[in-house]
């Protein structure tokens, strides 16, 4: 039977991967599968969304690239609040080199991401070395890998067999650090095992999801939550633009704000709901 129908706690002990546990687990306790993507460029405005979100979401997810006053205060801040909040960090960093030059990417630089974000992402293109070399830096400090399989975006030219070949290579990834994928649908449950390959669950997190605009005019595309969650199977809703939209715009930025905590709100329900719905709870 289809992980659709499965709730998120009844899937923990599936999973070998710490992250990957505790996501679900956080899920479940929270009730929220909500991940709110915070692009934002400053860090005091990064730091202000993520307390106005925090209690509603499971996961925040950053490109931590973005931030012009990055320094590593903001990660600690960010590791406080996720503590405090009980929310897990993703860092949607698409690592996209070979296996020795993404273990450096992942360890060092000004950044330092697999010290602090409990999730990250890879493209397949340069081969499995690719989570050898990510797996060597981030398996020892219990971190989870997700490969991007789909994307959200327009004539985007992940999908089809390419995201069948990340499917075989998570599964093939004996360690266990993939846990999952970036993708549109439950692509895990759509490509047949292999000879020797055992059934293995995995996470799927889906971008591109908006309640009020269908497009950004730079090639997003948005589906509505009961869209991927109930019609899809996807696990986890990430919104960006959706909730912290108000930040955008000229005005107050107390309300605006407040705005960015009733839309969070907002897509949480939207996000529940629909499991609710899709596992018939
Ligand atoms: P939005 O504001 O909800 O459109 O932001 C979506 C976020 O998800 C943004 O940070 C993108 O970089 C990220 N994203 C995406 O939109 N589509 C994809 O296929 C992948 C990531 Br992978």
């Amino acid at each position: 039977s289809s992980v659709a129908s499965k709730t998120y706690a009844s899937r923990v002990a599936s999973f070998a991967n710490p992250a990957a546990k505790l996501l679900l687990e956080t899920m479940e306790r929270k009730k929220t599968n909500l991940c709110v993507s915070v692009d934002v460029t400053k860090k005091a405005d990064l730091l202000q969304v993520v307390e106005s979100v925090g209690a509603d979401v499971c996961m925040v997810k950053t490109h931590i690239d973005i931030v012009e006053d990055f320094d590593l205060d903001l990660t600690e801040k960010l590791s406080a609040l996720s503590t405090q909040h009980d929310f897990m960090i993703f860092e949607d960093r698409k690592f996209a080199d070979i296996g020795n030059t993404v273990s450096l990417q992942y360890s060092s630089g000004v950044h330092k991401i697999a010290s602090w974000s409990h999730i990250t992402n890879a493209h397949l293109v340069p081969g499995p070395g690719i989570i050898t070399g990510l797996a060597e830096v981030g398996q020892p400090l219990g971190r989870g890998l997700l490969l991007l399989a789909e994307m959200s975006s327009k004539g985007n030219l992940a999908g089809g067999e390419y995201g069948q070949k990340c499917v075989q290579a998570a599964r093939n990834d004996t360690t266990g650090f993939t846990c999952g994928f970036i993708a549109m649908d439950r692509i895990d449950e759509k490509v047949a095992l292999q000879p020797g390959q055992e059934h293995k669950d995995f996470l799927v997190l889906t971008p591109g999801v908006g309640l009020d605009a269908k497009g950004d005019g730079k090639g997003q595309q948005y589906r509505t939550p009961d869209e991927v969650i109930r019609q899809s199977g996807c696990d986890v809703i990430i919104v960006g633009r959706g909730i912290y939209g108000a930040l955008l715009k000229d005005g107050d930025k107390s309300e605006a704000f407040r705005n960015v905590q009733e839309q969070a709100a907002r897509y949480r329900k939207a996000g529940w709901e629909a499991y609710l719905q899709r596992t018939q709870q």
